[in-house]
């Protein structure tokens, strides 16, 4: 990996993701990829080249990856679940035109692409605890039909054409710098902004649902552990499962409360998150991902909590 294009780079991972790359790259040209409103700003926009990416225009895909010789490419762009249920269409034309768009560039110019899955890929069918990483994935979600629909297309373009496609399937993430947005494991994000600032946090998950999540540099760290991982030893290629932590909703807020002791929760119940949360897993088995590329997670609840309340103070300016 050496000149690397990150298409959604100014979302909640690309945002990072884009920054560790220059960092570890430092001799290679590591492009911001961003569509128009969701211009690169401050250190990102300065420490190196941005350019229009839309995921749906494949030229502008490909005179990127020629202009800077582009041998491997993140593919970020996503509407994650909730929204992607109000905006279905367009959930499909990025999530799986867009990938398509990406492949066909990188078969054509010869680049690896990392393409994120998801605990999304799963559905009410897959067993719920420890989930296997072959499994049952019948998503009822548009969001989780795209990443099936992708993990399959990306392992297709491996096979058929020789594309060195590469994933993991997210849980939820969890960071201070960029936002999500529009996704089902939001809650666990919200619920640190609003302890760090003294306010009521209203969950929209209830209690008993559990979901995978992961503090953001673990997920960074596999993105870039992946594609660099030794192509001899993978068995699979997309996606891998891999997993941190789980809780519910009550587990977090009472690990908040044991480092700001007057945080309240209550719960505010939003439907469609509920329903797509209860469709997912409650905890992947990542040994796959273990024994093949050697991954493992560094921070736990008490690690991350720590860290997040510490940086949202310094970011928010709260004492
Ligand atoms: C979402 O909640 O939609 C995402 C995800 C788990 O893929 N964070």
């Amino acid at each position: 990996m050496k000149n690397v294009l990150i298409i959604g780079a100014t979302g909640q991972i690309g945002t990072e993701l884009t920054m560790k790359l220059r960092n570890e790259y430092p001799n290679g040209q590591i492009v911001a990829g961003y569509i128009p409103g969701a211009e690169p700003k401050g250190i990102l926009a300065e420490s190196g080249p941005s350019e229009v990416v839309d995921i749906t225009n494949p030229q502008q895909i490909a005179d990127a990856v020629d202009k800077y010789k582009v041998d491997t490419i993140y593919n970020l762009a996503a509407l994650l679940s909730a929204t992607a249920e109000a905006k279905p269409q367009l959930a499909y034309k990025i999530g799986l035109g867009g990938l398509y768009n990406t492949l066909e560039v990188a078969r054509e110019k010869n680049c690896a692409v990392f393409t994120p899955s998801s605990i999304g890929s799963f559905g009410k069918d897959t067993p719920k605890d420890n989930t296997p990483q072959d499994t049952i994935q019948r998503p009822d979600t548009i969001y989780g039909v795209t990443k099936v629909a992708g993990e399959l297309l990306s392992d297709y373009y491996a096979r058929r054409f020789g594309v060195d496609t590469r994933s993991v399937r997210f849980p939820g993430l969890i960071s201070y710098v960029a936002p999500p947005g529009g996704g089902t494991t939001d809650y666990a994000v919200d619920i640190y902004y609003h302890a760090v600032k003294g306010e009521t946090f209203k969950c929209p998950i209830a209690a008993g649902t559990f979901m995978d999540m992961m503090y953001m540099p673990d997920a960074l760290r596999a993105c870039i552990e992946i594609m660099e991982a030794d192509p001899s030893r993978l068995v699979h290629r997309n996606s891998f499962n891999i997993a941190a932590m789980s809780f519910d909703p009550e587990i977090i807020y009472k690990k908040i409360q044991e480092h700001v002791p007057g945080f309240k929760m209550e719960y505010e119940f939003d439907p469609l998150r509920q329903a797509i949360a209860d469709s997912w897993p409650n905890s992947l088995d990542d040994s796959c991902a273990r024994n093949e590329w050697d991954w493992k997670p560094e921070f736990d609840l008490e690690a991350m909590t720590v860290d997040m309340l510490k940086n949202l103070r310094a970011k928010l300016d709260i004492k």
